[in-house]
């Protein structure tokens, strides 16, 4: 998608910090860190958010999954972390490409909100 800005940086057309990439999966580091690691995970292919996940496109989804488990590996996150996604309006997102927050690094609480 042309004016996606993920989609851009995905392509490389915008500077990223990079901490991986594979044929489907590109992740980078938060431009607004929430956490000590915080890293963004998207699939290559626009979707614009989970809630547009169908059976057709669900495996770049798992594809972000599995980039996940092998990033916090890479990122030392041994202690574990938090996967989020921001869903729509009332879900927070602010940026309209399907993308996983990973933070870590530090003790995060129980807490949710
Ligand atoms: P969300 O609220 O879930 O849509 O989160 C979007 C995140 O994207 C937010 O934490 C800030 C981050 N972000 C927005 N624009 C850029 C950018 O140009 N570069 C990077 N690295 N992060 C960005």
């Amino acid at each position: 998608m042309t004016d996606c800005i993920f989609c851009k940086i995905a392509a490389g057309d915008i500077p990223s910090d990079k901490v991986y990439e594979d044929d489907l999966v590109y992740a980078f580091r938060d431009i607004n860190p929430q956490a000590p690691r915080h890293i963004l995970v998207i699939p290559k292919t626009h979707i614009p958010s989970a809630a547009h996940i169908t059976a057709e496109n669900a495996y770049l989804a798992g594809a972000c999954f599995g980039a996940i488990a092998t990033i916090a590996q890479a990122e030392g996150l041994d202690g574990g972390f938090r996967v989020i996604n921001n869903c729509g309006t009332d879900g927070g997102q602010t940026v309209g490409h399907l993308h996983f927050h990973i933070l870590g690094g530090k003790h995060l609480g129980e807490r949710l909100l």
